[in-house]
């Protein structure tokens, strides 16, 4: 049998390029959803839908992890338009089924692009691929659940088994989820996050002792400034321009620092307000710095060296000295850093002038109440925890923490992430989570850590583990070094994916394989004692309900809890857990999330309450005794130590305007002005030159890691504004040249902003 190719095909769809837009949102946003959800969900259901988003009767929106306004929520600007986009994929009119598989091989359904596969439709019945089989085919659920027992139940060690989870997952069933994989023996519980937000989890947790952000939704009316970093929120979280809508309303300033000028950083038309459709909208971005690719780190530092000059001018005026000796640990040895460096070998590092750093130094030194929000363009980078514990380092600086207006922003991305790790989702949850899972459940949970992603497939790649298990996601195209996680997941006796939708981790197989297809967001959950909601945390740690309306698309389909519990019954013959009376009423597993995990007293009279609950927070609440310190931490970090030689660029891989992560919407870069085209390499203008290469060539690239040469073929070139030797592609098309090993000190998160490549013409 031929091997299924485990990128998606090198076919160029023919580019189109148009002028940037000006603003995003407005008019062309809302065309552009309703487009979207009369094609793949038709009108009249679209909009009930759309009704239901992200209100507090209704159900929480599978994309992004931006959270809702706790008081008033209107209709029209509690969704965006790639919100829109997201329930149109979950809720199309399309379906894969039975006769689906039987018509297509799995080596022809690997010759479609992803964007052809996800417009396929949702899965609609458990469906089992044999050793050397061909084809899918239908089989039972009980056949399915008692299969995985019979291979997990051959291991020598349960840690041979892997449990990955990407961030859809609800509160319940990622609580289930881990419970049975604890319960069946093992910690290797990798997860989205560990691509995410790890840096900024390993980062936050050590300076101010929680790995989550610390503002609400409401520090946004109450800003000085907000600097917005590696981070294109016009695309991966509308909702949030409305919040920097709100800072510039109420006299407050916004930085952003970015490589690329993303349209939505810039300007915004705001959806709420149908009289400014047609206006100019609001300008958001008041500095612009186009740093070099992993130039922040050396900004920062010349930011925080020239905000130190004025300080030692005027003592007391540019940093919060009473903050700095009641709250921080590691100022004097800190301070003794800085200084050794020196204001122009920073600057050049960043890409920028003096004067722009100069001016933003200015900025940061006149105001008090700063908020810094950030995403991938600062995790995920060799020195990517660096890059966020810099920035807490001048939120320290600024005593910018623990008030009003004022903290840590690490916007999440999908919609559950947050809450999936509050769960217990994570390969080395503390001592004090395991001890109250053990005394709650009677039993006693593994205390090895287990492997996080790039150790998965490590561990699969070496045949240490031999299954792997998907709760959600896509982990053959999310992944690094997509030919190197291919033969990992090809070297499993078994792999199965609890799947919504088609992908292409079902088409790069074990020996065997199965897909368990299960209910969405926006569907009805009916179990034992009725029809059942489940709960979320977004990026601000609010607990809330979130509740389907529309009727399951087929009767085939179970929800995710369902599926667990089938496993676990299947798999664990001697459990005292009753797994049947958690999945027929979710109440009893928030009664055990209550009693297992802090914040949750009373979970379910709260989250009965519209708009949730918020955990505590005590970086929010100025407290930072539970660091390793007993105190807020400077940290000394390094500005990148990477040196391109001649001919070599550095590569970021980012999202278009019409993805969701692995899952293509669409053709077109909107914001950017590129249309129909996916396989491209943005560049600089002069280096387009002197590399001797013009627009629209195609070129093959290289990346270089240690000594090892990654090659992806056929991307077309196109002048942009972009920093100097700073290049980027469209993930998931360029993760056959992210290395796996090539990840970030101490998070371990695939470094997929930070790749080396040299760029090479096609004869
Ligand atoms: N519609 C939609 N929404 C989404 C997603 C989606 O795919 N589609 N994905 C969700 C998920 S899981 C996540 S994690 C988030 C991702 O949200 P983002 O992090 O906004 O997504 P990326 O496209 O990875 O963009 C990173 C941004 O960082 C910039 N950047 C790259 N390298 C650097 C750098 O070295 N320094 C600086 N300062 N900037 C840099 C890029 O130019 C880009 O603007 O969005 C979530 N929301
Ligand atoms: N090169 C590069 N690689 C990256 C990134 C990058 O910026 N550059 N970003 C990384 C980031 S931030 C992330 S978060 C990961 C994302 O990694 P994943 O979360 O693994 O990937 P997704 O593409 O979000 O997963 C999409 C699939 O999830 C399934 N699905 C959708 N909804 C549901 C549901 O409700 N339940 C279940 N069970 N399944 C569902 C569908 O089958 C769909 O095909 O990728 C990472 N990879
Ligand atoms: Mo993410």
């Amino acid at each position: 049998m031929k091997k299924t190719i485990a990128q998606p095909p090198e076919k160029l769809t023919g580019i189109h390029q148009v002028e940037i837009p000006h603003s995003a949102v407005g008019l062309k946003a809302i065309k552009s959803a309703l487009t979207h959800i009369k094609d793949e969900v038709g009108i009249v259901k679209g909009i009930g839908l759309l009704a239901k988003l992200n209100q507090k009767d209704g159900f929480d929106c599978p994309g992004c992890a931006w959270p809702d306004p706790d008081e008033k929520r209107s209709f029209l600007a509690e969704y965006c338009e790639n919100g829109a986009k997201a329930v149109a994929e979950e809720a199309t009119k399309n379906r894969v089924t039975p006769m689906f598989f039987a018509l297509n091989s799995v080596e022809e359904l690997g010759q479609l692009s992803d964007y052809e596969l996800g417009k396929k439709g949702r899965l609609t019945h458990p469906m089992y691929l044999p050793a050397g089989a061909t084809h899918y085919e239908e089989i039972s659920w009980q056949d399915a659940f008692d299969h995985i027992a019979k291979t997990l139940n051959s291991f020598a060690s349960p840690d041979e088994a892997i449990f990955y989870t990407s961030g859809r997952t609800s509160n319940e069933a990622a609580y289930l989820y881990q419970l049975f994989v604890r319960h069946y023996g093992t910690n290797n519980l990798p997860d989205c996050s560990n691509m995410c937000h790890e840096s900024s989890g390993s980062a936050l947790s050590e300076t101010v002792g929680i790995g989550k952000g610390s503002v609400t939704l409401d520090d946004f009316k109450h800003a000085d400034l907000v600097i917005v970093m590696g981070q294109n929120p016009g695309t991966n979280h509308p909702r949030m321009l409305t919040a920097l809508g709100e800072t510039k309303h109420h006299g407050g300033k916004i930085i952003s620092v970015n490589p690329l000028p993303e349209v939505g950083l810039k300007n915004f038309i705001d959806p709420q307000n149908p009289i400014k459709w047609l206006g100019n909208g609001t300008d958001l971005s008041d500095l612009f710095l186009q740093v070099r690719i992993n130039g922040d780190v050396a900004l920062l530092k010349a930011i925080l060296l020239l905000l130190l000059e004025k300080e030692k001018t005027s003592p007391g005026t540019v940093f919060d000295q009473e903050f700095i000796a009641k709250q921080t640990q590691g100022y004097e040895a800190f301070i003794a850093d800085l200084e050794q460096y020196k204001i122009e070998d920073l600057v050049a590092q960043t890409g920028l002038t003096h004067k722009e750093v100069v001016e933003a130094a200015e900025m940061i030194a006149d105001n008090k109440k700063i908020i810094v929000c950030w995403a991938m363009g600062l995790t995920q980078h060799k020195n990517g925890v660096d890059n966020i514990r810099e920035v807490v380092n001048l939120l320290l600086l600024k005593g910018s923490i623990g008030k009003q207006g004022a903290g840590t922003c690490p916007v999440r991305g999908h919609s559950n992430v947050q809450g999936d790790r509050t769960m217990g989702i994570w390969e080395k949850m503390p001592e004090q989570f395991l001890e109250n899972i053990d005394a709650y459940f009677d039993f006693k949970s593994p205390r090895k850590h287990g492997y996080d992603v790039v150790k998965s497939i490590e561990a699969m790649h070496e045949k240490k583990a031999r299954f792997f298990l998907g709760m959600g996601g896509n982990f053959n195209s999310a992944t690094p070094d997509t030919e190197y996680t291919a033969q990992a997941l090809r070297n499993c006796d078994l792999t199965v994916h609890i799947s919504t939708k088609i992908n292409r981790s079902h088409l790069i197989h074990g020996k065997e394989a199965l897909i368990l297809p299960c209910l969405g967001r926006t569907e009805r959950d009916p179990q034992a004692s009725g029809d059942q909601f489940v709960s979320v945390e977004n990026s601000m740690g609010v607990v809330s309900k979130s509740i389907g309306h529309l009727d399951p698309l087929s009767d085939n389909l179970k929800s995710e809890t369902a599926i667990v519990a089938g496993i676990a019954m299947a798999t664990l013959a001697n459990s005292n857990v009753d797994w049947n009376a958690l999945a027929g009423n979710y109440d009893l597993i928030r009664n055990a999330i209550e009693v297992t995990i802090p914040g949750f007293e009373d979970f379910n009279k709260k989250v009965r309450v519209p708009g949730g609950f918020y955990l505590p927070n005590n970086a929010r609440a100025n407290d930072f005794s539970s660091t390793y310190t007993g105190k807020a931490n400077f940290t000394i970090n390094q500005p990148s130590d990477i040196v391109l030689e001649k001919g070599q660029y550095m590569m970021m891989t980012i999202r278009t305007h019409d993805q969701y992560n692995t899952t293509i919407y669409g053709l077109d870069d909107r914001y950017r002005g590129i249309l129909n085209e996916r396989r491209v390499v943005l560049m600089n203008p002069e280096d387009v030159n002197e590399a001797g290469l013009k627009k629209g060539d195609l070129v093959d690239l290289i990346s270089h890691f240690e000594v090892q040469e990654r090659l992806a073929e056929k991307f077309m070139v196109i002048p942009y504004s972009i920093p100097r030797y700073s290049t980027a592609t469209y993930f998931p098309e360029a993760n056959v040249l992210v290395p796996l090993h090539s990840k970030a000190r101490i998070s371990n998160q695939p470094a997929s902003k930070t790749v080396i490549i040299t760029i090479h013409k096609r004869d």
